[in-house]
């Protein structure tokens, strides 16, 4: 694989400078800036996150802020989730849908005050569609990106670690709440949440001044923990059924193939501008949905594309995401299924690339 060439459109993060002194491996490209994935390896990143804590750049997490008396209703407008019940300080995971009901990105939103919203973005450009609707439709609401690139803090160790640097308090957030807790003088939203299941933080850093004097404070704090730099992990996120926008699912689905329906409420969600569109699919279900795969034999490669999943000669989903786990002892996978083969235990063949078939199982051990 070439090395990246650097330049103004391929953003670095304010953290970039201890990602780099930490040893990166390798990089991949999310919403036009770097992100981290390989340290040591992605096994012993694994072993280690699931054993310790981690520090994540995740600077790629992009904030657009809506900040005005219209932000609630464009809020709304965006996600069939019903967020009339949402207050200052909660974070809500929410499926953003266009006008067909087709995935625009999977972001965490955080309710900052009664008309200031962060929406922590997945890979893809949803400024633009939220600027859009907000000029089209007139509304008073400012829109923009903020200076705020999250750190994550990820791990069972991660409550220890934070205790240190942010105090006792940070230990009673629940999952999904944030609070805003004191750093050098600088107020800081913090939340617990985070791009895994292990448990953690993400600390939302307002000023990239900041952000290399947290660093070392998170490592200095943390030497006796073997807290280590790290990154979302592949194995880890596919165990886990976190699913990757651009990957598992992009604009082609809707929330209920992605197995997010129980983040939806259609019915209710008024002023969703795919409300419509959702109505009809939510009636009858979808035809396809994703689903957890094990696919059998050796460590699967690395790959650029979808493998197709058939059923004889009939292709009947693709598998979006692969992965060896060495907890699970097989290759723990997501897809896109059809109804057809989508029940618990079904045999279905994955083409792997080099034209092999393998056999796999639709199975649930991963997730729910
Ligand atoms: N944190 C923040 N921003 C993000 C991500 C994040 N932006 C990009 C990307 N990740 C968005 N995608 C996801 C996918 C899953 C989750 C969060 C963001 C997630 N899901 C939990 C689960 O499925 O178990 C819980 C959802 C819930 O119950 O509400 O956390 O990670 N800031």
């Amino acid at each position: 694989m070439a090395l990246i060439s650097p330049s103004r459109r391929l953003r670095r993060t304010p953290f970039s400078e201890g990602v780099e002194a930490a040893g990166a491996k390798s990089y991949t490209v999310y919403n036009h800036m770097l992100l981290p994935t390989v340290f040591r390896s992605v096994e012993e990143d694994y072993r280690h996150l699931k054993s310790a804590v981690q520090v994540w750049d995740v600077s790629v997490e992009r904030q657009v802020e809506l900040r005005g008396p219209d932000a609630k209703r464009l809020m709304q407008m965006l996600t069939p989730r019903d967020l009339r019940g949402m207050t200052p300080g909660q974070c809500y995971y929410v499926p953003i849908v266009d006008e067909t009901g087709g995935m625009l990105n999977d972001p965490v939103a955080l309710k900052l005050a009664e008309n200031r919203y962060w929406i922590s973005i997945a890979d893809s450009d949803l400024l633009f569609w939220v600027k859009g609707l907000a000029n089209g439709y007139r509304l008073d609401v400012l829109i923009d990106e903020p200076d705020v690139s999250p750190l994550a803090v990820q791990g069972p160790k991660s409550d220890d670690l934070m205790a240190r640097v942010f105090g006792e308090a940070v230990r009673d957030l629940r999952f999904f709440r944030f609070g805003w807790f004191d750093f050098q003088g600088r107020s800081l939203v913090v939340a617990r949440s985070g791009y895994s299941k292990q448990g953690g933080f993400e600390i939302y850093v307002d000023g990239a001044d900041i952000a290399m004097p947290l660093w070392h404070a998170l490592f200095e704090a943390g030497a006796d923990l073997d807290v280590h730099a790290g990154c979302p992990n592949a194995i880890e996120r596919i165990e886990g059924g976190l699913l990757s926008y651009g990957n598992d699912m992009t604009r082609e689905n809707t929330p209920h193939e992605c197995g997010l329906g129980r983040f939806c409420n259609t019915q209710t969600a008024i002023g969703c501008v795919g409300r419509d569109a959702l109505l009809r699919v939510a009636k009858d279900g979808p035809v396809q949905q994703i689903r957890p795969i094990q696919i059998e034999g050796g460590k699967v490669p690395n790959s650029d594309r979808a493998w197709p999943i058939m059923a004889g000669q009939v292709q009947i989903g693709q598998v979006t995401s692969a992965a060896w786990s060495p907890d699970f002892e097989t290759n723990v996978a997501i897809g896109m299924v059809r109804m057809t083969h989508w029940e618990l235990g079904t045999d279905i063949d994955v083409l792997l690339p080099g034209n092999e078939v393998r056999a796999a199982v639709v199975y649930r051990v991963f997730w729910n």
